[in-house]
């Protein structure tokens, strides 16, 4: 077996601000042998558009989270597709030197995926009328094709869910001040963790994807402060281990 096939791929899923990108740093800096890819979001803040010589393109980036955010209508399912793409590209990505000398169990670990990107985000805005059945037709025909050629290298051995109610999430939402995201309703919040909650607790969301029905999930208790107390990190860190052995 090559190290790509031993590795286990986990990806950390919750609601927006709920403090995964937080204590996914936590964890990269836990163990050698756990290697953590964070979401692109900057380049979905920065889309590149110096490779086109037009007048009509006079910015070389444009922000695409925040179009989406000022009109999901016109802008949500290009921000999806956009999203994924860029998602599916960085969990192709080949392992970092250190994971591949690794002697032990290397775990890669994701900030989200690119099955919350469809069956939470794009699947809600679809709902909401932000994606139309034509756009969502589209979506789904190329995001089952794609994860489906990829095989094993998309999917996930496990997940690890950050659970905290919507009201945590729209105050940490506040603190952390991404500009893009000051528009954002307590309500949308409350839409995305029924979805969270359906996918991974409930498990009533339709999957389209045999192995991703049976991932184990791990849920954590985050609507405790963990960046600043050592206690509660050491709890969650022992869940991890344990999580991971068991994978
Ligand atoms: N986002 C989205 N659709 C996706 C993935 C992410 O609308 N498929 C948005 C939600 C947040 C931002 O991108 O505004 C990611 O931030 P966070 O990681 O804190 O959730
Ligand atoms: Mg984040």
């Amino acid at each position: 077996m090559s190290t790509s096939d031993q590795i286990k791929r986990v990806s950390i899923e919750g609601n927006i601000a709920v403090g995964k990108s937080t204590f996914a740093r936590l964890l990269q800096n836990t163990e050698q042998d756990w290697e953590v890819i964070a979401e692109p979001v900057s380049k979905w803040q920065n889309v590149d558009q110096t490779n086109q010589q037009s007048e009509h393109c006079p910015q070389p980036t444009s922000n695409l989270l925040q179009m989406m955010y000022h009109d999901p209508k016109r802008w949500s399912y290009t921000f999806q597709t956009f999203s994924c793409m860029s998602r599916m590209r960085s969990h192709l990505q080949p392992l970092s030197a250190g994971s591949r000398k690794s002697s032990g169990s290397p775990v890669r670990v994701y900030e989200r995926s690119v099955y919350s990107d469809r069956y939470i985000f794009a699947l809600n805005m679809f709902e909401l009328g932000c994606i139309n059945s034509t756009e969502w037709a589209v979506y789904q025909d190329w995001h089952s094709f794609l994860v489906e050629q990829f095989g094993h290298r998309v999917q996930l051995e496990g997940i690890i869910y950050l659970r905290a109610s919507p009201q945590i999430c729209m105050e940490r939402l506040g603190r952390r001040g991404r500009v893009e995201e000051q528009g954002i309703q307590l309500d949308y919040l409350e839409k995305l963790h029924t979805r969270h909650e359906d996918w991974l607790i409930h498990k009533t969301t339709k999957v389209h994807f045999e192995h991703l029905a049976n991932v184990p999930v791990l849920v954590l208790d985050a609507e405790v402060e963990f960046e600043k107390d050592l206690k509660v990190q050491d709890d969650l860190l022992t869940k991890i281990r344990q999580f991971f052995s068991d994978l």
